[in-house]
């Protein structure tokens, strides 16, 4: 394993996987940037320009993507990646089109941080989907509140932010003073993405990290519109090791195949929901609801229970669209929470098998 790879995270595991490619005379390298059918590739020495041999009809999901580690034939006319190894992990959104079609923005990340501006209250629906997005990935999310140099009131800020974060770390900093900065480079993963909305300063915390400025970052405007920012580079190795790769800004993000991630999302939901008499409780005025009950009792927020039910909708309509299965079993499900609303054919939890 040279440590020329090392440093762009590869390790051992990866270097296992790799071995019947290396019989083959392949070499491994990690893709930086996707740049309409040809990939930058990183060998850990140089950043080299290849093509991609995928064969017509693949899903887009097996293109390689930002942060793959993928196999290349060294030919003389040019590289070419053959294979994309297994992914650890795999950062999706939703396209913003009606199909359920995914998009991916990135491979084989640890640490999913999401940048979060302290300088205008914290809109919560917004970072709920990232967060779903983020357990989705499998990878660790790690919310990063940023600008506190220009926040009036840090603590009330990140407070509002850990209810709805239950199992990620929440961290505020400074890229402009430095303050928290410490606390974020140990909080870092191998590979660390940056997801957020543009302006959120993600780019900034980039070159604060790399300690240069490998980003383009925004300029400041009045009218609050970001500016179109070029990006010179996607994935970055840090100078103490450590892999960062920034995305582009999202307006909004989408959760369509992330069932998975909604329920880690709202782990302390669904944990609540354990509790509640039936099992088949929707918590609206069942008795016995344990999910009302911390409302009632300031645990939790109604407006998380509603963000809730808006991601699983979310997952199921894109679900059924997809499955026939899936929609049976959406119309029986459909029926039972009309019977539940008049109160009848509950089960017990006791009840059930
Ligand atoms: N006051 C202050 N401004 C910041 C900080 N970090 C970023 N910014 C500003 O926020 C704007 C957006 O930053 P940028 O990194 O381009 O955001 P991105 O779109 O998420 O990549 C820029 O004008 C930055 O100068 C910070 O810690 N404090
Ligand atoms: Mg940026
Ligand atoms: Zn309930």
């Amino acid at each position: 394993m040279t440590d020329l790879l090392s440093a762009l995270g590869w390790d051992a595991d990866w270097e296992s996987t790799f071995a019947s490619y290396a019989d083959r005379g392949l070499v491994p390298a990690r893709v930086g940037r996707v740049d309409r059918g040809r990939f930058e590739v990183l060998t850990g020495d140089e950043t080299l320009l290849a093509l991609g041999q995928i064969g017509a009809g693949t899903l887009i999901e097996q293109q390689p993507a930002t942060g793959d580690w993928v196999a290349l034939d060294t030919q003389p006319e040019g590289l070419v990646i053959t294979d994309v190894l297994p992914r650890r992990t795999l950062i999706m959104r939703s396209s913003a089109g009606r199909r359920s079609e995914g998009q991916v923005m990135a491979a084989n990340v640890d640490t999913v941080l999401i940048a979060v501006p302290l300088e205008r209250e914290t809109k919560l629906g917004q970072l709920e989907r990232f967060l779903t997005v983020a357990w989705e990935s499998g990878g660790q999310p790690l919310v990063v509140l940023t600008k506190a140099d220009v926040a009036d009131d840090i603590e009330t800020a990140q407070l509002r932010v850990e209810e709805a974060a239950p199992g990620a770390t929440v961290l505020a900093l400074s890229a402009e003073t430095g303050e928290g900065m410490e606390a974020l480079r140990a909080a870092l993963g191998t590979t660390t993405a940056l997801l957020g909305q543009s302006g959120a300063g993600k780019s900034t915390l980039v070159n604060t990290l790399a300690g240069e400025e490998v980003m383009a970052t925004q300029e400041t405007r009045q009218d609050g519109k970001g500016r179109h920012t070029t990006t010179t580079r996607e994935l970055i190795a840090l100078p103490g090791g450590g892999v960062l790769i920034d995305t582009p800004g999202l307006r909004g993000i989408g959760v369509h195949d992330a069932s998975d991630g909604v329920a880690q999302s709202f782990s302390d939901i669904e944990e609540l929901a354990e509790a509640c008499r039936f099992a088949d409780c929707v918590h609206e005025t069942e008795p016995g609801c344990a999910v009302r009950g911390a409302i009632t009792d300031g645990h939790l927020t109604e407006r998380r229970l509603l963000s809730y039910r808006k991601q699983l909708r979310e997952v199921e309509w894109a679900g059924r669209r997809n499955d026939p299965a899936a929609r049976a079993a959406h119309a029986k499900r459909w029926a039972r929470m009309t019977q539940a609303n008049k109160g009848l054919g509950q089960t017990k939890r006791s009840d059930r098998p």
